[in-house]
């Protein structure tokens, strides 16, 4: 049967209001079709018409709550090696940036990429990936930038599209070329850029990128650079994102905001006329507390200021060897609260609707007619459990695209 209806359920619709910014429905229920992979129909049970429940397959979700898939909107989950004995020497005192200068860092996981065959690749990208399925996540941004030549970043890229095709996932790949200079370019940054923008227009070729992204910073690229990268992006109808204001404030927001970007993330050191810039272009501010935790941090993104202005913020793991080795989504909703700051509903619409925005999304976030049927049926008694909790996830099944793909615990 192609219709099924979830009874007995609560809905967090992500699509609310001032005084209930989750849009809740409890005593919910909700039509999705299997073969369109879209939602029917959502609202309060009671409400639901009767010539729309015939023909469904029933099934009692016995109280469960629930939400749209979750989304990471912001990862760099193909890499070779780990960077643990980086921080061996980061407990001992070593900055983040020294390190990345003297040599190490982002480059030894390039080294480290490069040595890897796709097979290998595909191996310990999958067990990550994982790790976040098992959260409830239905999207993944990755990008690539641990290759830095035109036939490495087309093996993380293609084995991120693998990814999607092993897994019920929906992959978006980003090309980051423009992540760090690679040894053979050292001293030679906008010969490198000339080299990335040669690289995007051949992968783009190969059907490889889905958005486009730039680290701007002191040991990334700069503003110039940056610019250019974004220009042949907009030629190729690329939409584009920025690493931006993460150690220190580039004025990357207000460049990338001059190129309608998709998100900023991180933005740690986000100016207030950078904020304004994001609010009139409508980006979203991506937050990521899990490298804010583990370089330990201590300049907050302006959430106060993100907030008045009213600009979307996502949240999402950054997950990667070197800042935020972490594939758990759930764990970003504890650490945006307590870190940040940010309300439980805030962090939940970061991982959903708003994710869905940085993503260029509008299929998916919510639960709403029409949207893609990516749900998640949660075994709690509310919403905020999921932000609440430090490493309990619980029980759990997850619908994507229309399908049963998995879960533990009671299946509805
Ligand atoms: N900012 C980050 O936090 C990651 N990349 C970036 O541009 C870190 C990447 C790494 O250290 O490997
Ligand atoms: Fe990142």
């Amino acid at each position: 049967m192609s219709r099924h209806l979830l009874t007995h359920c609560h809905l967090a619709t992500m699509q609310g209001h001032r005084d209930d910014p989750l849009g809740l429905i409890p005593d919910g229920a909700l039509i999705w079709d299997e073969a369109g992979a879209a939602i029917v129909w959502a609202g309060a049970q009671k409400d639901l018409p009767s010539e729309l429940r015939a023909g469904c397959e029933i099934h009692d979700a016995q109280g469960a709550w629930v939400t749209p898939g979750l989304i990471d909107c912001h990862t760099h989950l193909v890499f070779g090696g780990d960077r643990s004995a980086e921080f061996r020497l980061r407990l001992h005192g070593a900055s983040y940036e020294e390190i990345a200068r003297s040599g190490g860092g982002i480059a030894s996981t390039v080294a480290a990429t490069r040595q890897a065959s796709a097979e290998a690749l595909l191996t310990r990208s999958l067990a990550r990936l994982d790790q976040l399925l098992s959260e409830g996540v239905t999207t993944v941004e990755i990008k690539s930038g641990y290759g830095l030549r035109s036939a490495d970043e087309g093996k993380c890229l293609q084995v991120a599209r693998q990814l999607g095709q092993l897994r019920p996932v929906d992959i978006r790949t980003t090309f980051l070329g423009a992540h760090a200079l690679p040894p053979e370019y050292a001293g030679r940054a906008d010969a490198y850029i000339d080299e990335v923008l040669v690289m995007l227009v051949d992968l783009h070729r190969q059907g490889l990128i889905d958005a486009v992204d730039v680290f701007c910073e002191k040991i990334g690229f700069n503003l110039e650079q940056t610019e250019r990268v974004f220009r042949a992006a907009h030629r190729l109808g690329l939409p584009v994102k920025l690493h931006a204001e993460q150690l220190s404030d580039m004025d990357g927001a207000a460049l990338a905001a001059r190129y309608a970007a998709l998100s900023c993330d991180h933005l740690e050191w986000l100016s207030p006329s950078g904020a304004q810039r994001l609010a009139q272009a409508g980006t979203v501010a991506v937050l990521l507390p899990g490298a804010f935790y583990f370089l330990r941090e201590t300049r907050l993104p302006p959430i106060g200021l993100l907030r008045e202005l009213g600009i979307p913020m996502a949240l999402a793991s950054d997950c990667n060897p070197g800042s935020s080795p972490c594939t758990s989504l759930l764990i970003m909703l504890s650490m945006g609260c307590t870190l940040f700051r940010l309300t439980p509903e805030e962090a939940l619409l970061g991982v959903t609707r708003h994710a869905a925005r940085a993503l260029g999304l509008a299929d998916r976030g919510v639960l709403a007619a029409g949207r893609r049927a990516d749900l998640v049926l949660w075994r709690i008694d509310h919403p905020v459990e999921l932000c609440y909790h430090i490493g309990h996830r619980p029980d759990l099944q997850v619908i994507q695209a229309g399908l049963w793909a998995g879960g533990t615990g009671r299946p509805a």
